[in-house]
């Protein structure tokens, strides 16, 4: 043995290295890891416990109320800080550990950084089977924490005290890569955990990680260059690939410098700031008409960053123009690939920053940028006529979109939209207008009901003196509100407005539209023999928020307005309109139809849906 070594448990050897592991955080370096949200149980209280105990200066440890809502939050702080920075997640062997594979799967497809350390059964097997234990009949080696194996980038277990020295530099490789950027997880055994081992202490030694931005390569930079000189009606999609690369200042840049339109994925939104004279807004399924139109016409499609999901291309019925060429910059060839683009694998700084010189002078035809005026024109009529509190008064229940409006006008310049699931992201998608970059967090890669209101909470934490404002349908509010009281407790400030519509709002709307009866989506429509009418206002005041449920548009413009001044914890109240989405702008979206039916409207959705197929690529 050579140079130093400290006894220490597995668990506290873990911890030490943790902590040592630091990014650059523009003036000096900070740690990469914010904290460690855990929810102790058998399986992580007397190890990783009383290691992250002893290190709370270093690390703080957050209790939460749900492993799922903890990991959300962890997760919505790694997307906030644009996967900069992340945090930790550590629970119980058995229900904790699998109550964090969904978000572990949100994680995976939003491609996040998060560190799952959940703890596992014992390594030795002396005490078999231990409680909440998994028992394989045929395989010895399975326990409940194999369920994270496909929904993590990497995956280990730690059945030996000393693999450590190899299982996190590689778990701090793949957090820190942008292309393999993904949920790590850790299976701790219970054992291995508090095992003691001589640890070299260079292992410990304070470690500097740079979030590569890789260049693309310099054939492929000059093929792009060639392709948008001779394009007559570019378009860009921005995609959440900029925003983790920081690229927005250089898109505008870039985009004011040559007139080149931009269109924005969920992820991608906010970029550009909505007024930027290229931004058109968002694209495809929720998009924009303005964006939705200049799709369908463009010749040159050059994505930035994005996934190219099924809501971005229209499930690929969107781009119809007929000598189109798809171009996908992207750090990961993965994704560069896809749908037969020409790819440019490379970190959109470093591609936006290399093209800003070779393009210097070139502007867009300007009949392109002619033609996009009149439908430019006409979506902001529509987005009025969405997002303007009602004329009656509010003699009908309000509709999302109404709700919306009246959020962003009272909301601060910099202020944070944070949403997932429901109607909301459509109709944030459409209509929200970005003031500054950053201002919009919505997870719509997973979709995830339940992510709101804890994913509030990791915005609040990555970006404290940012206002945050979390927009919620009732039925998302109650699979997952927990994170509430977690909240309350760390004095975090917090606005939720919970859009009370009585039930699965967008899905009624999506069974209808595929030609179903209204059934089992809003509660009206389920097997019941009361309707609960669902006081949402005390629910969220018995978890320590202030509460207050609103009449209209007005009260809520009004609380709102309150809730700016004081801080803490509001939740706010309305009754929607479960039948209303903003009928403007908008793309197909392919939903399956029954091919056979007894119910006429079934078939007619369905000759409808065999029409709209034959427009995908
Ligand atoms: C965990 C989870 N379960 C199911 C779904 C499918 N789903 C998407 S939206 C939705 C209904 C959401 O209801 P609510 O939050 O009230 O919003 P609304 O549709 O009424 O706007 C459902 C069931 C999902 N996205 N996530
Ligand atoms: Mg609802």
């Amino acid at each position: 043995m050579t140079g130093a070594r400290r006894r220490l448990t597995a668990a506290q050897a873990t911890v030490r290295y943790l902590v040592a592991q630091q990014v650059d955080g523009h003036g000096g370096p900070v740690p990469y890891f914010a904290g460690c949200w855990a929810i102790f149980g058998h399986g992580n209280v007397a190890g990783l416990g009383e290691a992250l105990q002893a290190s709370q200066d270093v690390l703080p440890t957050y209790r939460a109320h749900n492993e799922q809502g903890m990991a959300h939050a962890a997760i919505a702080y790694a997307k906030q800080a644009r996967r900069r920075r992340a945090m930790v997640c550590t629970t119980s062997i058995g229900p904790g550990a699998t109550n964090m594979v969904t978000a572990a799967a949100l994680a995976h497809v939003n491609r996040l950084p998060v560190l799952f350390l959940p703890g596992d059964v014992y390594a030795s097997r002396r005490p078999d089977p231990v409680l909440q234990q998994i028992e394989d009949f045929g395989d010895g080696t399975v326990s409940a924490n194999d369920c994270f194996r496909p929904v993590s980038r990497y995956f280990d277990r730690l059945t030996r005290p000393e693999q450590i020295l190899d299982a996190l530099p590689k778990a701090m490789a793949i957090l820190t890569d942008p292309a393999a950027c993904g949920p790590v997880t850790l299976a701790f055994c219970q054992d291995v955990q508090a095992e003691a081992w001589d640890y070299p202490e260079d292992f410990f030694a304070p470690r500097l990680w740079r979030i590569r931005r890789a260049p693309a390569d310099p054939y492929d930079l000059a093929d792009l260059v060639v392709r948008i000189r001779a394009a007559r009606r570019p378009l860009i999609i921005a995609g959440g690939g900029v925003l983790y690369a920081g690229a927005e200042t250089l898109l505008a840049d870039l985009a004011a410098a040559t007139g080149i339109p931009v269109a924005e994925t969920q992820a991608g939104k906010g970029a550009l700031t909505w007024d930027h004279p290229c931004n058109l807004g968002a694209i495809g399924v929720t998009g924009t008409g303005v964006a939705n139109a200049a799709a369908a016409q463009a010749d040159l499609v050059i994505g930035i960053g994005t996934r190219l999901q099924d809501f971005t291309t229209g499930s690929r019925a969107l781009f119809q123009g007929t000598e189109r060429t798809l171009v996908q910059v992207n750090v990961s060839a993965h994704d560069a690939a896809k749908q037969g683009a020409v790819g440019v694998v490379g970190d959109a700084a470093a591609v936006l920053a290399g093209l800003a010189p070779l393009l210097a002078g070139w502007r867009v035809p300007a009949d392109w940028a002619r033609s996009l005026a009149a439908p430019a024109l006409a979506w902001d009529e529509a987005w009025q006529a969405a997002t303007a509190a009602p004329k009656d008064g509010g003699a009908a229940l309000p509709t999302d979109a109404q709700v919306l409006g009246a959020v962003w006008r009272q909301a601060a310049p910099d202020a944070v939209v944070v949403c997932a699931a429901g109607g909301l992201p459509g109709e944030l998608h459409k209509l929200w207008r970005v003031r500054r970059p950053g201002g919009y967090h919505v997870e719509y890669g997973y979709s995830c009901m339940g992510y709101e209101i804890a994913g509030g909470l990791g915005v609040k934490l990555a970006e404290p003196e940012r206002e945050v404002h979390v927009l919620v349908g009732d039925g998302s509010y109650l699979m997952m509100n927990s994170e509430i009281a977690t909240a309350v407790m760390l004095g975090l400030s917090l606005t939720i407005t919970v859009l009370d519509n009585r039930g699965f709002g967008c899905i009624n709307r999506l069974q209808r539209a595929t030609g179903g009866a209204p059934f089992n989506n809003l509660l009206a429509d389920t097997r019941h023999t009361a309707l609960p009418a669902i006081d949402f206002a005390a629910h969220a005041a018995s978890l320590g928020a202030q509460a207050t449920k609103v009449a209209d548009i007005a009260g809520l413009e009004a609380v709102l307005a309150q809730a700016r001044t004081g801080g803490g914890v509001h939740v706010i109240v309305i009754d929607t309109d479960p039948a209303v989405s903003t009928p403007a702008g908008g793309a197909w979206w392919d939903v399956a139809v029954p091919e056979v039916s007894e119910r006429p409207s079934v078939r007619a959705a369905r000759a409808a849906y065999d029409e709209k197929t034959k427009d995908q690529r």
